[in-house]
């Protein structure tokens, strides 16, 4: 049996070693396993989405504005599963893929106001077929460069993880992914993940103004 046929054994677990990932990404791309668990995942990116869609014309009845700006959703790609599989010292399988990894399946919603991204994730969590496994809260506990954003993983029969964000919460972390923050997790470079957690709580007083301004102007109209 070689590498690659011992990947589709989902008993197998391989030592990082022996599979290289250009084996990996090979290997999936023409893997008939590989390709229906990435159907159920994006099933069940279709499932999570149409709810947010729901929740969001409920709320727009009720209280005559959309609490969801916009929604985006991924598949992570072989490369950054096996990345992160390694990185984390997880056996290379398909098998794998599916017990270890909470973020193959990816819904970004990005949403006007802070109070907006908690409403929707009540919401989306108070659904009863919905299990929660993770919160992250963010926005409660930034990271240290100033990143921002509730993450959730919920699972119905997959798991999807959910990040929630306000649109200048989005801004910031677009343009940051954008510059490779990661290569900023060092000591390398000090003044720029200054000026970037800077940036990011610049953003995020004036994400907070915005709602106090919204909320004044909704006790002005009352
Ligand atoms: P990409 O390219 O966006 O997919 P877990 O997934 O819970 O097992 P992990 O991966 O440590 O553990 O989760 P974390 O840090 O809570 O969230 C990871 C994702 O959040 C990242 O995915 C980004 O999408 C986003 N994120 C987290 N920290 C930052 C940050 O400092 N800046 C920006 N711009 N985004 C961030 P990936 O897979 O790392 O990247």
């Amino acid at each position: 049996m070689n590498e690659l046929e011992l990947l589709n054994d989902t008993e197998e677990i391989i030592p990082e070693n022996i599979i290289t990932k250009e084996q990996f990404v090979k290997f999936v791309e023409n893997s008939v396993k590989f390709e229906e668990l990435m159907m159920m995942y994006r099933c069940a990116i279709r499932e999570v989405q149409t709810k947010l869609e729901i929740l969001n014309d409920e709320f727009k009845t009720k209280r005559q504005r959309n609490p969801i700006d916009s929604i985006r959703s991924r598949i992570k790609s072989p490369l950054s599963m096996y990345e992160k599989l390694k990185r984390r010292n997880h056996p290379i399988s398909i098998q794998s893929i599916a017990d270890n990894l909470n973020d193959v399946a990816r819904i970004r919603v990005v949403c006007p106001f802070i109070s907006d991204i908690y409403d929707v994730a009540r919401m989306l969590i108070s659904q009863d077929d919905v299990e929660v496994m993770e919160v992250k809260d963010y926005i409660k506990n930034p990271k240290p460069n100033g990143y921002r954003s509730l993450h959730y993983v919920g699972k119905e029969y997959m798991k999807v993880e959910v990040q929630i964000r306000t649109i200048a919460m989005n801004f910031w972390a677009s343009l940051e992914h954008q510059m490779h923050y990661k290569q900023f997790d060092n000591d390398d470079m000090p003044e720029i993940v200054k000026q970037l957690t800077e940036c990011a709580e610049n953003i995020y007083h004036t994400d907070v103004r915005m709602q106090e301004i919204r909320e004044d102007i909704h006790k002005f109209n009352e």
